[in-house]
């Protein structure tokens, strides 16, 4: 099976109006969406979300602002899904993003910076598990997948 990442798109994504845009890189890139909801996450999720930022000074900050307001949670499926869905986000603050980028294109400071992507195949698994159950995860096939995905090199 193809790699999986666990995108969520944060709060200041959705009460910025920025779902659709934003969404819309992902789609444009040809990365499958297998699974989505809209939720507002627990303070506790937050917190075990983050687990591996626990005790760094920007802990608490970041799981408060994850917590804040409702989210839209994705898994994308793709070979190199995990490294090609960090590039298009950008590095993690806007203020630093190059231009073409969703952080670089969308967001200017560090307080917010607009979505989350796994950074490896574990906190990937580790991730996904937070937030869906194997069932809510959809394996199908699109029927343009041949030309995204064939390979012709
Ligand atoms: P990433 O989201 O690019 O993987 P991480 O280093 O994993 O960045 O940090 C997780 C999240 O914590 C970031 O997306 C950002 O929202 C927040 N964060 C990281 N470092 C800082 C900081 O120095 N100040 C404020 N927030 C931070
Ligand atoms: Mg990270």
């Amino acid at each position: 099976m193809a790699q999986r990442t666990l995108i969520i798109l944060k709060p200041d994504a959705v009460q910025r109006h920025l779902i659709g845009q934003i969404v819309s890189r992902f789609e444009q890139k040809g990365l499958k969406i297998v699974a989505a909801k809209f939720i507002q996450i627990p303070q506790d999720l937050a917190r075990r979300h983050y687990a591996v930022h626990e005790g760094k000074p920007f802990f608490e900050g970041v799981v408060e602002y994850l917590a804040s307001s409702p989210v839209l949670v994705m898994v994308l499926q793709a070979d190199g899904v995990i490294n090609m869905a960090r590039k298009l986000m950008g590095k993690t603050f806007g203020n630093e993003a190059e231009p073409g980028t969703i952080r670089g294109d969308f967001g200017a400071c560090r307080g917010y910076n607009l979505v989350h992507g796994s950074d490896s195949p574990e906190s990937a698994a580790f991730e996904i598990g937070l937030y869906f159950k194997p069932e809510e995860i959809v394996d199908y096939t699109l029927a343009d997948e041949d030309w995204l995905y064939g390979s012709n090199e």
